[in-house]
């Protein structure tokens, strides 16, 4: 393994080593057979779009299909979400991620990664409108995972494997202080579902 590809994926729940960071992994919240099931129904189920951002005055689509549920609506990379009444299913995954983080969610915004070629760039979700709490669950391909402090750059990157059924939480000050990212990758890939569970305030 070559020193870029260095990382240390948690085995079980574990606190990742990062300083002015919450940041929790839990490779297996769902065994297997739950998270085959979880795939297919989100797959089938979820209202997926191709949307666009103006970047640089020009439409650009974004390199993954996406949906929004939840309570209230939401304003992502200055495109506005309109909110969708939550599907059973996805209720099922809030009920479950509420009573393993002990946190309350009202909204989740969801990723579908077709290939390795789709991706997210690297960002805080640092809005004022978002609680500090967010969690994140991965279904399907598995794919890299990196962090890197905003400011403290004799602090390597921090990656990590985001495994079918896994749960990712990010809590506390870490997005004032780390931004994340989903990179390319040219290996052939599964396609992956990402769902990031946010408390939208007031
Ligand atoms: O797909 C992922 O794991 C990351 C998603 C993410 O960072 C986001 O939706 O803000
Ligand atoms: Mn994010």
């Amino acid at each position: 393994m070559k020193a870029d590809e260095m990382e240390n994926t948690p085995t079980e729940t574990e606190k990742m080593p990062m300083p002015d960071a919450e940041v929790y992994y839990t490779p297996h919240l769902f065994t297997a057979a739950e998270s085959d099931l979880y795939l297919e129904r989100l797959t089938q189920e979820v209202d997926w779009q191709q949307e666009s951002i103006r970047l640089f005055g020009k439409q650009q689509q974004l390199p993954r299909l996406t949906a929004w549920y939840g309570d209230k609506g939401y304003t992502y990379s200055g495109l506005y979400n309109a909110p969708q009444p939550w599907l059973p299913v996805l209720l099922e995954l809030k009920e479950r991620v509420e009573r393993v983080t002990g946190h309350r969610y009202n909204s989740v915004l969801l990723n579908y990664y077709r290939h390795g070629q789709d991706s997210m760039g690297w960002h805080s979700d640092d809005e004022k409108s978002l609680g500090p709490g967010i969690a994140s669950l991965s279904f399907g391909g598995e794919r890299g995972f990196a962090f890197r402090h905003r400011r403290r750059k004799d602090l390597p990157p921090v990656k990590l494997t985001l495994r079918h059924g896994s749960l990712l939480l990010m809590q506390g000050a870490t997005q004032q202080h780390w931004q994340h990212q989903l990179p390319k990758t040219s290996r052939p890939i599964a396609p992956r579902i990402n769902l990031t569970f946010r408390t939208i305030l007031a």
